[in-house]
């Protein structure tokens, strides 16, 4: 097995389904974070500065391994999973597994946007009542369909794959950004509600629950 280094920000964020995939595999990896946390504090910023134009895009996350380099989050997530056996059986459920990964994209950029972009309370306001009203809706219709028509209990297929990751890790970014108001909004979808209950009590899902280190973002 070759030795893993995921290099990214001091918390969840863009790795954190990457650091799902290695926890459910039970692969070691080296889980390199920089020191700096989301949002960076201003005495942190130099150590991404510095960082930053020696990486492919200026950005984290980064993944290292055998002497070769994968940037861009979902091109690691995809990797990985192929590698792990967790993209789903055949052509046509790895498409399916690709629908999410590219959906829960749709769903948690807005997030960010929502979190770390510009604009003051009115705006922010207005970008709370799209997303809980307009966006989440356009997609967890779908999701909630598909977890009904799936006796398997996961997302795609007969067994876990990264999409069932991203059902998690995408209602954290609802929690930790939208609180009760999210929690309302992810209530009328109870497939979906038991999809995060079962699969956050998968044994080596709940033990990287556990142990990780606790960040906000
Ligand atoms: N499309 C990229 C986006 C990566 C990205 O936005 N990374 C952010 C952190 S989540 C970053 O590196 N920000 C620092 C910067 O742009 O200077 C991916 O999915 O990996």
């Amino acid at each position: 097995m070759p030795q893993y280094k995921l290099t990214y920000f001091d918390g969840r964020g863009r790795a954190e389904v990457t650091r799902l995939l290695f926890a459910v595999a039970g692969v070691n990896f080296q889980d390199n974070r920089i020191g700096v946390s989301i949002p960076p504090q201003p005495s942190q910023l130099p150590i991404w500065l510095d960082m930053k134009p020696n990486t492919p895009f200026g950005q984290l996350p980064l993944l290292e391994f055998d002497g070769k380099l994968i940037a861009q989050s979902h091109a690691i997530e995809r990797y990985l999973a192929r590698e792990f056996g967790l993209y789903g059986e055949g052509n046509y459920e790895m498409a399916l597994t690709d629908m999410w990964i590219d959906s829960f994209e749709e769903l948690i950029s807005p997030i960010i946007q929502y979190n770390f972009g510009p604009g003051g309370d009115t705006e922010k306001a207005e970008q709370k009542k799209k997303y809980l009203e307009t966006t989440l809706p356009t997609y967890f219709k779908k999701l909630e369909t598909d977890l009904g028509n799936n006796s398997s209990g996961y997302l795609v297929g007969k067994g876990l794959t990264v999409g069932d990751l991203y059902v998690l890790k995408h209602n954290e970014w609802v929690m930790v950004s939208f609180g009760e108001e999210g929690q309302m909004a992810v209530k009328k979808y109870p497939n979906v509600q038991a999809h995060i209950k079962r699969i956050s009590a998968l044994p080596k899902v709940a033990a990287w629950l556990e142990k990780r280190p606790q960040n906000k973002f």
